[in-house]
């Protein structure tokens, strides 16, 4: 059986990072290995959130790994907490990275052309140097325009969109994919860049007008373990857009919160039968 470890947050409520990434790298037939960098009481978007940081603790549960001499397949990295854990986190790339092991990054850091709360340009720097070190990066718009310096925009083609492709590809990664890309209207999905051969990739599919928190999440989880099942990086781009967009719609149903995050506990039976 594939291994994938996943380091980011735990929040205990509201639906993202590991309470997302665990059960869908799971139920798709990959074990899953955590490293929480911080337990918080709920995700950033909630008002009074607390947050306990875990950072003296990757250290020594690294070192009791290294010491089992365990292998990772896949190593996948999502919400971080502060510039000292990217660092901490390069550490772990170092070493448990063998030939085969892909680096999968989500710079999760902003949305909507803002920074979340715990951020800062500073933040967004560092971030860059965790992408350049990975197989395969998946930055929103807005956290592509902050690792790279291009300007912001809500409107735009699909130059604006490659130009930042090869500004992502500048910073090292093997594969950039920019999500929630939408090249004409009533459609979103992604756009994506391969340093080898240098080819583009487009996937588009149809845009359900319904914001949720944790699709990013969702998406890198979904992506990572059809990856590990041994798609290919574009099928698994397609699949994870696909099924994203379904549980948005499947979830709109549901008068609940959007920042309480998707129902995919409703759709992972359909993810499963995908594959
Ligand atoms: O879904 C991304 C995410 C993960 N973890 C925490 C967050 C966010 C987005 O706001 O606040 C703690």
């Amino acid at each position: 059986m594939k291994r994938v470890l996943t380091i980011q947050d735990i929040s205990c409520l509201g639906k993202c990072s590991l309470t997302i990434a665990l059960p869908v790298i799971s139920a798709l037939g990959v074990e899953t290995v955590i490293l929480p960098t911080a337990v918080l009481s709920t995700h950033t978007m909630f008002k009074n959130f607390t947050c306990k940081d875990l950072s003296d603790q990757i250290e020594p549960i690294a070192s009791h790994w290294k010491s089992e001499d365990v292998h990772f397949d896949a190593i996948y990295t999502g919400y971080l907490g502060t510039v000292e854990q990217i660092d901490q986190v390069k550490e772990i790339f170092r070493t448990f990275r063998s030939k085969e092991t892909l680096i999968f990054v989500d710079p999760v850091m902003a949305d909507n052309g803002k920074l979340y709360p715990a951020f800062d340009m500073n933040y967004a720097q560092k971030n860059a140097t965790l992408c350049a070190e990975a197989d395969i990066i998946v930055p929103n718009i807005t956290e592509a325009a902050f690792m790279t310096g291009m300007e912001y925009r809500e409107e735009y083609d699909a130059h604006y969109i490659k130009d930042m492709l090869l500004k992502l590809n500048d910073l090292g990664p093997q594969i950039s994919v920019l999500t929630g890309v939408s090249l004409e209207k009533g459609k979103t999905g992604v756009m994506a860049y391969e340093r080898k051969t240098g080819e583009f990739f487009t996937y588009q599919n149809t845009r359900i007008d319904a914001s949720y928190h944790g699709t990013g999440d969702l998406f890198s989880s979904t992506c990572v373990g059809e990856i590990q099942k041994g798609k290919d990086w574009r099928d698994a781009l397609r699949i994870a857009a696909d099924y994203t967009a379904h549980t948005i719609d499947v979830t709109i149903k549901n008068p609940e919160k959007p920042w309480y995050g998707v129902d995919f506990e409703a759709t992972i039976p359909e993810l499963i039968g995908m594959n």
